[in-house]
């Protein structure tokens, strides 16, 4: 894509969530999109949070692909100040293994909408194929990329051998 200012924002609570996160990154990456990766705490940096909220849309960004842990909060609040889509994606969580993280994000109020995603990496990479999927109703060369990915996975599927059963 010829403009190299992000388009995507990735943002996510803390340092901790970067293993899961970058699976979303991985996946703009893979498709040449241009984005940013932060950390923005809703609970302990509410003002940054509220700044870049602010500031999305002028900037630029199409969506935000939030991840959060926890009483996660991230992207319900992000959504709650900017009508820049907010895609969630709950981390999983040590102790209640993510259960937490998806509820947090999942159960919105009506009127403000966060598409939430699978717990983990999955949901991580999904949400940067759904920011891709997005992207690509206005920009034809990633439709084509998509559609590639889409069929190259479908051939690694058809090609796929079980062992013998014994
Ligand atoms: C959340 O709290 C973060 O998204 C993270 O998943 C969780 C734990 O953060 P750390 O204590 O590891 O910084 O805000």
């Amino acid at each position: 894509m010829p403009n190299q200012s992000p388009i995507v924002g990735v943002v996510m609570g803390s340092q901790s969530d970067w293993p899961v996160m970058q699976h979303a990154v991985n996946q703009l990456d893979a498709f040449g999109v241009p984005h940013e990766a932060r950390v923005v705490s809703a609970h302990r940096t509410p003002d940054l949070l509220f700044e870049y909220a602010e500031q999305a849309a002028a900037r630029g960004l199409r969506c935000i692909i939030a991840g959060a842990g926890g009483a996660a909060h991230l992207p319900g609040m992000l959504a709650a100040k900017t009508t820049v889509p907010v895609l969630g994606v709950p981390v999983p969580s040590r102790y209640l293994k993510g259960e937490d993280s998806l509820l947090s994000i999942v159960q919105m109020p009506k009127g403000i909408p966060v598409a939430t995603f699978a717990i983990g990496e999955a949901g991580a990479a999904n949400a940067g194929l759904f920011a891709v999927s997005m992207l690509a109703t206005d920009h034809p060369g990633l439709a084509e990329q998509l559609a590639r990915f889409r069929a190259e996975q479908r051939d690694t599927v058809l090609a796929m051998q079980l062992p013998p059963s014994s």
